[in-house]
C-alpha cells in the first residue's frame, strides 16, 4: 500500500478564505463531453486582497479560467489532479471557469454521470467538484442560477434546484432552461437532471398558503407506481407544518428516480434524487416492506429542507448533525402512520444488526468522528443511526416540549448557517436552562456503552433498591470512557404483571407513576423504591429509552412475565427476545449440543403470542421471529456461524414441536389473498409470512410453500415464499425461480429480488451459485442496486454461507471488491465491511478472512475509499 492517502482532522478545521455569493452555471450537455462554465462572485472572507484562493476540482479538464473578465495568466494558478490554486486576487472578484466533463465515462456515481438515458448529478458529499472547480465545502454557501443547454429530443426535460426562471430554444435547434434558486446553499446541494421523464403532478397549499407544485419524475416504463410516494410527500409536508411548524419554502418541490445510485436518495434543494428503489411502489411488484421504505425516505429526504439545507453543516464531521437529527423526524413521523411500537422495534433491531457490530468492530467511530480518509464511508449506521438515538435522547431528558422549544431555537440561531453538533446542543441547552455538557460525550465517545444492573428488595422495610453500573468498551483510538448521561425509562411490575406505583426515595409522597425516567450520569448510581409491597420485576429501558446493552440476570420466568404483561410494547418484545437469546447461548455453550434448546418458559410465552395474535398481528410477527443468527454471535466472545446456526435450527424445530398445530391455524388465519395496503392487511400478511417462516424449517413443507407460491396476490407472499423455496435444491425451488424471473424479467427491481432471495439461500453452494449469477446477463457491476441485491445480500444477510469453511464466500466476496474499486469505489468499499469483521470469529475464519483482506490491501492503484476500509480493517 504505497502512497497513502492522508487523513483529514476535525481538529484542523480551518473557516474558508473567500466566500462565494452567487454561482451562474450553464451545462452544455453533449454525448460527446459536457461543457460546464461557471462564473462565481467571490469575496476574501477578511475583506482583504492577496489570499490564495484554493478550489477542489477531480477528474477535470480546464479549458480556460479568467478574473475580473480578463484571462488569468499562468504564473497566477497552479493546477494538480485535486485542485486548482489561484494566487494575488483582490478582495473581492469575478471568476470565471470553463470545464469539460465525461459524464458517460463517470461509473463512481459521484458528480454529474449517466444513469440509463438521463444525466443525473450526486454531490454530497465531494461530487461537485468532478462538475467544476469549487471550494467544495459545506461552509461555502452561494445562491446558484443554473442554464442547462440540451439537444430537445433526447432530453425533453432539463431540471435545475429552485424556480425555472427561463427557456428557449437556440439556433443550432438545442434547448435551454434556467433555474434560480434564492436560498444560498452549499454545492453539496446542487443538482441538475436531464432526461426524457414522466411527471406525476400534484399540488400542496402550505399553512401560510404557498401553492406549492409537487412532480415526481420517472422513466417512461415507471409510470403508474408513484401514487405511494406522493401520497407520502404530503404526508410528511402536513406532518411537518403540524408538528414543528415548518412549512415547505419554494414553488416546486421535484423528485427524479433514477436507477443507477450509491445511496437511497439525495435532499438537494427542490430537487431530491432517488434510487428508484425508494420512491417506486405497486402491490403487483413491491413488498409491504418496500413500501414502508418509500414512505419513510420521502419522508426523510423532506425534513431534510430544514435539518440540512435551510440549516447546513459546518464541515463533514458534522454530519450526523443533519443525518442523526433527520433519521429522528422520519422515525418520529413513521410512528405517528402506524403501530408506533412495531416501529420501534424495527428501528432496534436495525441498530442491533448494523450500528452494535460496527461500534465493536475495527472501523469504530463516535457520532462526530475526529478524522477520516474519505467521508464516503462515514454514512454509516453510527452517524445515521445512533445519531437518531442521540436526538431521541435529548427528547427523552428534555421532554416533548422541552425538545421542541430547543429545535425552535436551533431554527431561530442558526437558519441560513452551516452549524456544528456543538450548536445543536447549545440550543437545547440553552432553550431549557439545562447543562447538557456531559451529554455531549455522545458525540465524541464511540462504542456501546454496558448497563450492569443489579437489585436489591428488602422485604421488611419494603425497599427496593436498583444499582445502576456503566462502562463502555475501547474502541480504535479511545482506551478509556467517562460515563455517559442517559435516559433509562423504567417500570416494575408485581408477581401478577401489574404495574406497581414508583415512590422514589426523595420525592413527594404523592408523586408515584408507574413509569419513570432515572438520568444515568456517573459509573454507579443507586435508585430506592419504597412501599414496595413484594419483590417486583424490574421493567427497564422502556422503549429502548438509550443506544446500550442491558444486562440484568433475569431468571425465565421474569422474563415470561415481562413478555406477557409489561405496560410497554417495546419490553414485551424484548423480554420474550432475551429469552430465546439465553436459552440460544446456553445451549450454545455446552459440550454436546443439546437435543432441545427452547424450554417451557419460551414455549409458552409464545403460545401467549399465538393466542393474543388477533390484537396486533404485526406485533405478534415480531414477537414470533427469533433472534437472528446475527444478533446471537453479536453477544459471543467467539464467534462459530455454523454453531449458532445448528442451534437456531434446534430452537425453531422445539417450537414446531410444540406450537406446529397452532402456527398452522394462524397462518392459514390470516393468509390473505389480496393486494389491500392497509395497516391491518399487511399486519396479517407479516404474520402470516413469519408462520410460514417457521414452518418451512421443519418437514414436508414444499407442497405449502409451492401453494403459498402459487396463491400469491402480492409481491409480500410472493417473495415470502420464493425465499423459502430457495432454501432447497429441488424441482419446486427451480420451477419457482423460474416462473418469477420468467414473469418479471423487464422489472429491474423485482430482478433485484430475484437475485437477492438466491444470495440468501441457505443451500450449501451459494457461493458458486452467485459466482454463475454474476455472468447471468442482467447482472451488472454497475448497476449499485444489483450489486448490493446479490453480494451485499451474500456478505450480509447470509453468515452461514458467506463464512463457509472452505473460504470460497471471502474469496468471491475479495474478487468482486477488487473489481469494484476501479468501477465505484464507494459501493466497493461498502460491500468489503463484511470481511473487516473477523476479529471475533473462529481461528481458522479470521484466518480465511484476513487473507482476503490482505490481498485487497496488497493490491494496485485501491481508491481512497477501498483503502481506508482495508487498512482500518487489518488493524
Ligand atoms: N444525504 C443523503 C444520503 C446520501 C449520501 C451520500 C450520497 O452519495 C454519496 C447520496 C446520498 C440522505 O441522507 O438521504
Ligand atoms: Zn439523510
Amino acid at each position: 500500500m504505497s502512497n497513502q492517502p492522508a487523513a483529514i482532522r476535525r481538529a484542523d478545521y480551518n473557516a474558508p478564505s473567500h466566500f462565494v455569493d452567487t454561482v451562474d452555471l450553464r451545462f452544455e450537455l453533449n454525448d460527446d463531453g459536457t461543457i460546464v462554465s461557471s462564473r462565481l462572485q467571490c469575496r476574501a472572507s477578511d475583506g482583504e486582497p492577496g489570499a490564495d484562493l484554493l478550489l477542489d476540482g477531480n477528474e477535470l479538464k480546464l479549458l480556460e479560467i479568467s478574473v475580473d473578465g480578463q484571462p488569468l495568466p499562468a504564473a497566477r494558478y497552479t493546477v494538480d489532479d485535486q485542485s486548482l490554486r489561484i494566487r494575488d486576487l483582490p478582495a473581492q472578484f469575478e471568476l470565471e471557469i470553463r470545464t469539460e466533463i465525461h459524464p458517460q465515462r463517470n461509473t463512481a456515481l459521484e458528480g454529474l454521470y449517466k444513469s440509463g438515458g438521463m444525466y443525473c448529478t450526486q454531490c454530497e458529499a465531494e461530487g461537485f467538484r468532478r462538475i467544476t472547480y469549487f471550494p467544495d465545502r459545506p461552509d461555502v454557501m452561494a445562491v446558484y442560477t443554473t442554464t442547462i443547454v440540451a439537444d430537445p429530443n433526447s432530453y425533453p426535460v432539463l431540471l435545475s434546484n429552485g424556480n425555472r426562471v427561463d427557456a428557449g430554444h437556440l439556433d443550432d435547434g438545442r434547448h435551454w432552461v434556467r433555474w434560480h434558486d434564492p436560498f444560498p446553499k452549499p454545492s453539496y446541494l446542487f443538482a441538475l437532471v436531464a432526461g426524457d421523464l414522466a411527471c406525476h403532478q400534484d399540488r400542496f397549499v402550505t399553512a401560510s398558503g404557498r401553492d406549492v407544485l409537487l412532480q415526481i419524475f420517472v422513466e417512461h416504463h415507471n409510470t403508474g407506481k408513484t401514487d405511494h410516494a406522493m401520497a407520502a410527500l404530503k404526508s410528511a409536508m402536513a406532518w411537518d407544518e403540524r408538528t414543528h411548524g415548518l412549512e415547505y419554502d419554494l414553488d416546486r418541490y421535484m423528485i427524479v428516480a433514477v436507477d443507477d445510485f450509491n445511496m437511497g436518495a439525495m435532499e438537494n434543494k427542490g430537487l431530491n434524487v432517488f434510487n428508484t428503489v425508494c420512491v417506486l411502489a405497486d402491490p403487483e411488484t413491491s413488498t409491504d416492506r418496500d413500501f414502508e421504505t418509500v414512505e419513510a425516505v420521502i419522508a426523510h429526504e423532506y425534513f431534510h429542507n430544514w435539518t440540512g439545507n435551510r440549516v447546513t453543516c459546518r464541515d463533514w464531521f458534522q454530519l450526523s448533525l443533519k443525518e442523526g437529527l433527520t433519521v429522528f423526524r422520519e422515525h418520529q413521523f413513521c410512528a405517528d402512520q402506524g403501530s408506533a411500537e412495531v416501529k420501534r422495534i424495527g428501528e432496534v433491531r436495525t441498530l442491533r444488526a448494523a450500528q452494535f457490530p460496527e461500534d465493536a468492530g475495527p472501523l469504530a467511530h463516535p457520532v462526530r468522528p475526529d478524522s477520516y480518509i474519505d467521508i464516503s464511508n462515514f454514512y454509516t449506521a453510527t452517524v445515521y443511526n445512533k445519531g437518531s438515538e442521540v436526538i431521541r435522547m435529548y427528547h427523552s431528558l428534555l421532554g416533548a416540549e422541552g425538545y421542541y422549544r430547543g429545535m425552535q431555537l436551533y431554527f431561530k440561531r442558526h437558519d441560513g448557517q452551516a452549524v456544528t453538533c456543538d450548536d445543536f446542543l447549545a440550543a437545547m441547552a440553552d432553550a431549557n436552562d439545562r447543562d447538557l455538557t456531559q451529554f455531549s460525550r455522545w458525540y465524541s465517545q464511540a462504542g456501546t456503552p454496558v448497563l450492569e444492573v443489579q437489585d436489591d428488595y428488602d422485604a421488611t422495610a419494603q425497599r427496593y433498591t436498583l444499582t445502576v453500573r456503566q462502562s463502555c468498551p475501547a474502541t480504535p483510538g479511545q482506551a478509556e470512557k467517562l460515563p455517559f448521561h442517559l435516559p433509562l425509562v423504567m417500570g416494575l411490575l408485581d408477581q401478577g404483571g401489574r404495574s406497581m406505583a414508583l415512590h422514589l426515595a426523595d420525592s413527594a409522597a404523592s408523586d408515584a407513576p408507574l413509569e419513570r425516567l432515572l438520568e444515568i450520569t456517573s459509573h454507579e448510581q443507586q435508585f430506592v423504591f419504597e412501599q414496595v409491597s413484594e419483590r417486583p420485576v424490574p421493567s427497564l429501558l422502556r422503549g429502548f429509552s438509550a443506544p446500550v446493552r442491558l444486562r440484568y440476570d433475569y431468571t425465565d420466568q421474569q422474563l415470561a412475565l415481562l413478555a406477557a404483561h409489561d405496560a410497554d410494547g417495546f419490553t414485551r418484545w424484548e423480554a420474550g427476545q432475551q429469552l430465546a437469546t439465553k436459552l440460544m447461548l446456553a445451549a450454545l455453550g455446552r459440550a454436546e449440543p443439546p437435543a432441545h434448546v427452547a424450554n417451557e418458559h419460551l414455549l409458552s410465552a409464545l403460545d401467549g403470542v399465538l393466542r393474543r395474535a388477533s390484537e396486533d398481528p404485526a406485533f405478534a410477527a415480531e414477537a414470533l421471529t427469533l433472534p437472528s443468527e446475527a444478533y446471537i454471535a453479536d453477544q459471543l466472545a467467539e464467534v462459530d456461524v455454523e454453531a449458532i446456526h445448528r442451534v437456531r435450527e434446534a430452537c425453531i424445530r422445539d417450537i414446531i414441536a410444540e406450537l406446529g398445530s397452532d402456527l398452522e391455524t394462524i397462518y392459514r388465519e390470516n393468509r390473505g389473498t389480496d393486494q389491500a395496503m392497509d395497516g391491518a392487511s399487511m399486519g396479517r400478511r407479516a404474520l402470516a409470512c413469519t408462520a410460514l417462516g417457521l414452518l418451512a424449517r421443519g418437514d414436508d413443507v414444499e407442497d405449502l410453500l409451492r401453494d403459498h407460491y402459487r396463491n400469491a396476490a402480492n409481491m409480500t407472499d410472493r417473495l415470502c415464499a420464493l425465499g423459502l423455496l430457495a432454501h432447497t435444491d429441488n424441482d419446486a425451488a427451480a420451477a419457482a425461480l423460474a416462473d418469477f424471473h420468467d414473469r418479471w424479467r423487464n422489472d429491474d427491481l423485482v430482478v433485484n429480488k430475484w437475485f437477492q432471495v438466491q444470495a440468501m439461500s441457505l443451500r450449501e453452494d451459494t457461493p458458486e451459485l452467485i459466482a454463475q449469477l454474476m455472468e447471468h446477463p442482467d447482472f451488472s457491476l454497475t448497476n449499485p442496486n444489483r450489486v448490493r441485491s446479490l453480494i451485499g445480500a451474500f456478505a450480509q444477510g447470509n453468515p452461514l454461507r458467506f463464512h463457509r469453511p472452505d473460504g470460497a464466500g471471502y474469496r468471491l466476496l475479495a474478487d468482486t471488491v477488487l473489481q469494484l474499486n476501479a468501477i465505484n469505489p464507494q459501493v466497493a468499499a461498502r460491500m468489503l465491511l463484511p470481511l473487516t469483521r473477523w476479529q471475533r470469529q473462529i481461528p481458522s475464519a479470521r484466518e480465511g478472512m484476513r487473507r482476503e483482506l490482505e490481498r485487497i490491501g496488497n493490491a494496485h492503484k485501491l481508491s481512497k475509499d477501498v483503502f481506508e476500509v482495508v487498512s482500518k480493517g487489518l488493524q
